[in-house]
């Protein structure tokens, strides 16, 4: 049985429970407090030596840090990842895409707003620059799905779950998507999905 050390409202740890659900695979949530340090512990650094979370136990192997290192290790095989390599490597190029430019943008503004309580005033030009970027990752990503229904193959697959995880979120980062018809078409495709939950979903 798996073990995954997450943050329930991380979108980051999101993606994991979301591939998990749909793949029907059992696994032990343990719960970890980073607004409070739990992930820098000298114990669960010995873990991750990065601090950080998702991080998944796998038995007879070890631990797997990194959302998208851990989706592609459990949907393996299965039908959220493409067969074909040029349309395996378009899910990867989304996927990278939104570790460098939609995750730091969005997920942490969301961060500093919504799990730390930090205040605009207090946060100034940094999440002002931070909007920017995420807004330019969002026209991106609008762009993209333009006249379709997933992002690769017309099929769900990881990349609609690791972009989506902190786009569904954006307001949360005081970033409306009411500019995006496209995500917010596909946002309720996705939570259509039949084994969709919602991100804080125990
Ligand atoms: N690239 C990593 C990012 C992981 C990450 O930034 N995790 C955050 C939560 S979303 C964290 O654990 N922060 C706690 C800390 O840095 O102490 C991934 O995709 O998993």
């Amino acid at each position: 049985m798996y073990t995954l050390y997450d943050y329930l409202p991380s979108g980051n740890g999101y993606k994991v429970r979301l591939v998990l659900k749909n793949l029907m695979l059992p696994y032990v949530l343990h719960e970890l407090d980073i607004t409070e340090g739990a992930s820098r512990t000298l114990e669960f650094l010995a873990k991750n030596p990065n601090g950080r979370i998702p991080l998944l136990e796998v038995p007879g192997h070890g631990f797997l840090a990194e959302s998208h290192a851990i989706i592609s290790f459990l949907a393996s095989g299965s039908a959220l990842v493409p067969d074909a390599p040029f349309e395996r490597a378009r899910m990867w190029q989304w996927m990278c895409f939104e570790q460098y430019n939609l995750e730091p943008n969005i997920g942490t503004a969301r961060f500093w707003l919504h799990s730390l309580h930090r205040t605009p005033e207090a946060l100034g030009t940094a999440l002002t620059e931070k909007h920017a970027k995420g807004h330019d990752a969002l026209k991106v990503l609008e762009q993209g799905l333009a006249g379709r229904r997933f992002l690769v193959g017309e099929r769900y697959s990881l990349a609609d779950i690791a972009l989506y995880a902190y786009t569904h979120v954006a307001p949360q980062a005081a970033m409306p998507l009411d500019a995006y018809p496209a995500i917010r078409a596909w946002i309720g495709r996705i939570e259509a999905e039949p084994r969709w939950e919602p991100i804080t979903a125990r």
